[in-house]
């Protein structure tokens, strides 16, 4: 497998300057939309002196106000809706059990399809491919998302939802299904599942995303599953899965959408950070209609890049999600991400991929990490030593019999857990 074709061509391999172009008639366009819907957001343009479309540029983006999770949570459940025709709503639960909702026309619904067709394009999914579509299909994103995209490339999408795992064995044991789509959490379970019943994966390429994993998972996820496994990353403010998406040829990186989600890189007073330096991504939804967003402040922190020269396809790429900002942990002024814990722990084959770190911030601040090992042999010691080199702190490390860590069969892993009081989150930690 090596480039997969451009699935919208005019979109994704334009020469940059011709997609500026396109970006701000768009982001005029849109600017236009807030002001005549009167909402919240036109009345922080006019604040800053906006008054049409032509008061902005991309030059100039940084003059614009941003809109963050707490401005939706603030006019929960539909004050940033601008259109009324409305077909269908979406959402996350979100942290804190505030949900997030998303109203979409059938305008947006069609965005969505395109920007996934072209995920999944890149992914080298075709029209002849059958998806397992194992994201949940609800409120979240991820199940219709990717049965929209599949549908619009006119592949086969199964949709099975999260969850009932011996029937998804049974599935791909009878249909073979060439391409996997679900979280990278599920899909080690999968692989456990088909494993333990002696079923061969079928699958050629799988796009795994909603949840932050690591290169090293990734590897995990090739032995489990013998498949190309690709991240895809989105998110339910913006449109869902599609918002970027890894292709085979973009080494690593993963290619943003951005004729419809332009993409910034900020550091935490809100000023441009350059290529390359991690920054919060900020996105803003050049064509969308339902709940149209101006710079919407993400909390996810990944690093930009341009698109891999010579290529045809000719987005700007975003890394991996290298964390959440409102995740970092700070353990006795070192900042950490989860997913530096999760390297440590995956580059010992001796721990399950069954994890979780507990922030214990009873008295003074320490960070517990579960994990679960059938060789516990030193490894307490060994995961102790290696958290203490690649962090600069020593973490309490608990090695736990298999089971002891709560899975979930259905939506996000949950790896961070928060010990304010009483009782430990998860047994054994003493
Ligand atoms: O998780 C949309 C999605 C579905 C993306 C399926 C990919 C595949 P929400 O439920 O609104 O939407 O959660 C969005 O999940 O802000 C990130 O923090 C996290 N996230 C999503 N994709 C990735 C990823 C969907 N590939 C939040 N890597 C985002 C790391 C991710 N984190």
């Amino acid at each position: 497998m090596g480039v997969s074709s451009l699935v919208e061509p005019d979109a994704e391999g334009v020469r940059a300057e011709v997609r500026r172009g396109v970006q701000e008639r768009r982001l005029r366009m849109l600017v236009e939309r807030l002001l005549t819907a009167d909402g919240v957001q036109a009345g922080r343009l006019r604040e800053v002196g906006v008054r049409g479309g032509g008061d902005v540029s991309l030059d100039e983006l940084w003059r614009l106000p941003f809109v963050t999770k707490q401005d939706l949570w603030d006019h929960y459940p539909m004050g940033f809706q601008v259109d009324r025709r409305i077909v269908c709503i979406h959402g996350s639960s979100g942290t804190g059990g505030r949900p997030t909702l998303v109203p979409y026309t059938a305008h947006d619904v069609d965005v969505w399809a395109s920007v996934m067709a072209r995920a999944l394009g890149g992914a080298g999914v075709t029209s002849r491919s059958l998806i397992h579509n194992a994201y949940g299909y609800g409120l979240f994103t991820g199940g219709l998302g990717v049965h929209h995209g599949g549908m619009r490339l006119g592949a086969t999408v199964l949709p099975l939802s999260g969850g009932m795992t011996e029937r998804q064995v049974r599935l791909i044991a009878d249909l073979k299904p060439d391409v996997l789509c679900c979280t990278p959490s599920y899909a080690i379970h999968l692989g456990e599942a088909l494993r333990h019943s002696g079923v061969e994966p079928t699958f050629r390429v799988g796009v795994f995303g909603a949840e932050p994993w690591t290169d090293g998972m990734r590897e995990q996820i090739r032995s489990l599953l013998d498949l190309k496994a690709l991240d895809i990353y989105g998110l339910s403010e913006i449109i869902g899965p599609g918002v970027a998406c890894e292709s085979l040829d973009s080494q690593g990186m993963l290619n943003v959408a951005e004729d419809h989600f332009l993409v910034e890189a900020v550091d935490q007073d809100g000023k441009p950070v350059p290529d390359g330096t991690p920054g919060e991504l900020v996105f803003t939804t050049l064509t969308k209609t339902g709940m149209p967003l101006l710079r919407y402040r993400t909390g996810d922190v990944a690093t930009l890049a341009p698109p891999v020269p010579d290529s045809p396809r000719t987005l700007r790429r975003m890394s991996k999600v290298l964390g959440r900002r409102d995740d970092m942990l700070v353990v006795r002024g070192v900042n950490v991400f989860p997913t530096e814990i999760e390297s440590v722990r995956l580059a010992d084959p001796r721990v399950s991929p069954h994890y979780l770190i507990v922030e214990d911030r009873r008295a003074r601040p320490e960070l517990w990490v579960v994990v679960e090992s059938a060789q516990p042999e030193g490894l307490r010691q060994n995961l102790t030593d290696a958290l203490r080199e690649r962090l600069g702190i020593t973490c309490k490390v608990v090695v736990a019999p298999g089971g002891t860590v709560p899975r979930t069969e259905t939506g996000k892993a949950q790896r961070l857990a928060r010990w304010n009081e009483g009782r430990p989150p998860v047994a054994g930690l003493t």
